[in-house]
């Protein structure tokens, strides 16, 4: 079996415990030790950037890491990467900062990377890159006379065309995904909004099930949903809580726990979740003094200005809320800047009552997953989800709400805190029953099998050969 090399922003480092990681890293992690290969990523580190590339090799997998220089950090990482890419491709055009430097160094970048790479590639390795950061690397490695089967997969939203359109280099990025052999995306809608996007800028020919030619490219589009591992969650929610949390655990007997964990990001619409709190305690006051909302948000990307402005409005808004409605001996709201670790993470879903996760927009959206996966079978707790996260496709039995109408969500947690246990149960078991077909493993072997299906590239025959062996698509 070829090797497979996996290419993505930041590695997770092979020491990194694998009970800390989730979602990218252990559905990778596992396809490596399928089929051996390398992980080729960012180190993390900023600064000389000239040093050769680190590597540590555990088993059949190879780790190869580099640093990234200041100016390359700043405009492909923080400037095109996360403050142009994310916030376009999570419809937030008002916060793209768009700057022609940036998008020269996001595209040096990738040259630079694929420069690093090609000599560690072997000719019948199978390459799977990983998310928005890296949309034009397929291209600048075939430029480099690369032939290998390259597979790319998108973790965030594709928009719709209108948005897309409106980044400046939209044409070039479109064109040199078509570079890659298979793309794949989350949901059936992103996959339809990228060839929507193609169709608006040049003629894209359907040629075989799931597969296309644009710019006289030949490739494949499939829906690859991203899961969990619902019974490692499960192992690690149902074990015996530390002494601290059992002691709170006790304290809060009687009070009914709202609970959500995201990164502090705009996207997760933590303000109009705040605002929703708000309108459920002011529209149901029978729920004073016995419910709490717990939101744990640890910073992330905190040298961008809109994660700080976020930072500063949750903190006014948490304390604003607070003072309205608290009592002494209640507190509504406890909004946690922090990062915790994970274990401890699935032990307090066990014990909320709700999950609460409304995304404004999201590619997937694991902790949905994760919160159902942590439920007690018997007594499970219900998720009021967001109907734009990615898992509100699969998950149709959660409660879905319109993140932005605070009165929709404040009735579905009202719902959701007076749901009988035969309806909690009957809607856990469904989803239970889609995130066990659909968990992590699925995600990359499906992933992988359509990879390796791609007819290798030969010079002068490309299309031909991939046109004949393709077969269904998930
Ligand atoms: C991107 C896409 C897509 C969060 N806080 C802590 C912590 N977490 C963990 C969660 C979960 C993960 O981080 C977050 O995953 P999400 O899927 O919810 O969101 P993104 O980070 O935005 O991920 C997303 C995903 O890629 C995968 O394709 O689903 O749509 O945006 O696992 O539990 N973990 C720990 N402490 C924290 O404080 N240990």
């Amino acid at each position: 079996m070829s090797r497979l090399v996996v290419v993505s922003n930041r590695i997770a480092q092979p020491d990194d415990k694998q009970t800390s990681a989730g979602g990218l890293a252990v559905g990778v992690l596992g396809a490596l030790k399928n089929a051996g290969g390398l992980w080729f990523g960012w180190s993390g580190e900023v600064g000389n950037a000239g040093e050769p590339l680190k590597t540590v090799t555990r088993g059949n997998i190879t780790w190869a890491s580099f640093n990234l220089s200041e100016d390359d950090y700043e405009q492909y990482y923080s400037q095109f990467s996360n403050a142009v890419l994310w916030p376009a491709f999570h419809y937030r055009l008002d916060l793209v900062n768009f700057q022609r430097e940036a998008w020269e160094g996001y595209c040096r970048v990738n040259a630079l990377l694929a420069d690093k790479l090609l000599p560690l590639i072997e000719p019948d390795d199978i390459l799977w890159i990983h998310d928005y950061h890296l949309l034009p690397f397929a291209a600048e490695l075939r430029k480099r006379g690369c032939m290998n089967r390259i597979g790319f997969f998108l973790h965030i939203p594709f928009p719709s065309p209108e948005i897309f359109n409106s980044l400046p280099p939209h044409a070039e990025l479109l064109e040199q995904l078509c570079d890659y052999d298979l793309l794949g995306f989350q949901t059936g809608s992103d996959k339809q909004a990228f060839l929507d996007a193609v169709a608006t800028h040049t003629r894209l020919d359907s040629v075989a099930d799931g597969c296309w030619q644009a710019w006289g490219k030949s490739f494949r589009a499939g829906v690859y949903p991203i899961g969990i591992e619902p019974q490692e969650i499960r192992r690690q929610a149902e074990g015996p809580l530390p002494p601290r949390m059992a002691q709170i655990k006790e304290e809060l007997r009687n009070i009914n726990n709202i609970f959500s964990v995201e990164r502090l990001d705009y996207s997760k619409g933590l303000p109009e979740r705040f605002l929703a709190f708000e309108t459920l305690l002011e529209k149901y006051p029978e729920h004073h003094g016995k419910i709490r909302y717990t939101q744990i948000a640890p910073t992330s990307r905190g040298e961008v200005q809109a994660y700080q402005d976020i930072r500063h409005q949750l903190e006014t808004e948490a304390g604003r809320i607070n003072g309205k409605f608290g009592q002494l001996g209640w507190t509504p709201l406890y909004y946690l800047n922090q990062h915790f670790d994970r274990k401890i993470l699935m032990k307090v879903f066990r014990y909320a009552e709700v999950g609460l996760v409304t995304p404004l927009r999201d590619g997937m959206n694991l902790v949905a997953k994760e919160y159902l996966a942590a439920q007690d079978p018997a007594n499970p707790g219900v998720l009021v989800l967001s109907q734009f996260a990615g898992a509100a496709h699969e998950l149709t039995s959660a409660l879905l709400v319109n993140p932005y109408d605070r009165d929709e969500v404040a009735d579905a947690l009202h719902r959701a805190l007076k749901m009988p246990l035969a309806e909690r149960i009957s809607r856990h078991s469904d989803s239970m029953e889609v995130l066990t077909r659909n968990d992590i493993d699925s995600w990359q072997q499906n992933f992988i099998r359509d990879l390796r299906q791609v007819a290798q590239r030969s010079a002068g025959s490309i299309m031909q050969k991939k046109v004949v062996t393709f077969p269904k698509l998930a």
